[in-house]
């Protein structure tokens, strides 16, 4: 140990050059995780980057804890803000470790929580730590930090962070573990089910859970700028002539492969009438308020499903009618849909509401 950390302190850039390379890689990591989990951009390049960066991110952090050990051991020279940093190296190391383990193949849920879903919420729990460490420990750097030296070393850094993610991809490979681009992997991997077709978990995004919904009552409006028509579930299932395989991908971290049937969105319109009006988004709106808009073209492309596997949709895949959106991630195909509109507007509200519909 002493010897490691000897080396360690030996081979670090100096002090200001590893805390702010630190800074910049913690936001890099955050940056892409959050990115690529909730699909704002496409996945595949952003989750390489997010795994480069992380165990660039682990690497810096070995420099600075064997130069921080001696002051955290020894209790005489803890501060007021000793606390905060401390809490956040155990955060941070929780964050990479669970990151690394569900990366290697590793899975064990904590509760209804996949270690994906735990470390996204570990790293998510940095972001506040760390504005309090910097509050109290935050040190702007000198010109004398930079150096041709440091830059190298970061480097190269930089360069082991890739090789050790190029490994990881291959171990995690060999152990038979298939990761989507999105980072998730297949229900059959992480639960006693099929990945393609059958049984797949129930969930929620947060905390949406109506009641069953009775299909002789309920109908669906569908709206446009001129006007609006409320459809009944037998009607709608008379358009449904539809289907689909596409993948459902939650950001807990599981994927299925499915057969869904329903109605067109695009032949939804055409059947209400009341397609155009300079519309660009159509909005889908659940039972529960919880709601996702897409651009108009992807919206006519995606089904309206109102039944699975040539079986009615149950109730909790989102009967009577869920949106099937392929593409995009789970939080985003709204299911329990009682109302389809256009709009001329996007909808940036939408993120909030699906973190607070459910919560009364
Ligand atoms: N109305 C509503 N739709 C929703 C959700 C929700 O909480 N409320 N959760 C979403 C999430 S996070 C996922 S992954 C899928 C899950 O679909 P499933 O329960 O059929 O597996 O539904 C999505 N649709
Ligand atoms: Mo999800």
């Amino acid at each position: 140990m002493g010897r490691l950390s000897r080396l360690l302190r030996r081979l670090a850039p100096p002090p200001r050059v590893v805390d702010w390379a630190i800074l910049a890689v913690v936001a890099g990591v955050v940056a892409t995780g959050l990115l690529a989990w909730t699909g704002w951009l496409p996945p595949a390049l952003l989750v390489d980057l997010h795994g480069i960066v992380g165990l660039t991110l682990a690497g810096l952090l070995l420099f600075k804890f064997a130069r921080v050990s001696r002051r955290v051991l020894d209790r005489d020279r803890w501060d007021r803000a000793t606390p905060v940093s401390v809490l956040l190296g155990v955060v941070a190391v929780a964050a990479l470790a669970s990151g690394a383990f569900w990366g290697l193949g590793g899975n064990v849920p904590v509760g209804p929580w996949t270690t994906l879903a735990v470390h996204v919420g570990l790293g998510l729990l940095v972001v506040p730590i760390l504005l309090l460490h910097l509050r109290a420990r935050l040190r702007l750097p000198a010109r004398t930090d930079a150096s041709r030296r440091s830059a190298l070393r970061l480097g190269g850094l930089l360069v082991a962070g890739t090789i050790a993610w190029r490994l990881s991809e291959a171990a995690a490979s060999l152990r038979g573990t298939t990761i989507a681009d999105t980072g998730s992997k297949p229900t059959g991997e992480l639960y006693d089910t099929d990945t393609e077709g059958g049984a797949f978990p129930v969930t929620s995004w947060v905390a949406d859970d109506p009641e069953p919904i009775d299909r002789s009552d309920w109908t669906l409006t569908v709206a446009g700028p001129a006007g609006e028509r409320e459809i009944t579930y037998g009607e709608l299932l008379g358009l449904a002539g539809d289907g689909r395989r596409a993948t459902l991908d939650c950001t807990s971290g599981w994927y299925t492969v499915q057969d869904w049937e329903g109605v067109r969105v695009g032949a939804l319109f055409e059947a209400a009438g009341v397609d155009g009006g300079g519309a660009r988004w159509v909005r889908f709106v659940s039972v529960t308020g919880y709601r996702w808009s897409l651009p108009i073209e992807e919206a006519r492309d995606a089904l309206l499903s109102t039944a699975i596997d040539g079986s009615r949709l149950p109730h909790g895949h989102g009967g009577p009618a869920r949106l099937v959106a392929p593409g995009r991630r789970g939080f985003q195909w709204v299911k329990w849909v009682e109302r389809v509109e256009l709009r001329r507007e996007p909808d940036p509200a939408q993120w909030l509401v699906t973190l607070l519909s459910g919560f009364d």
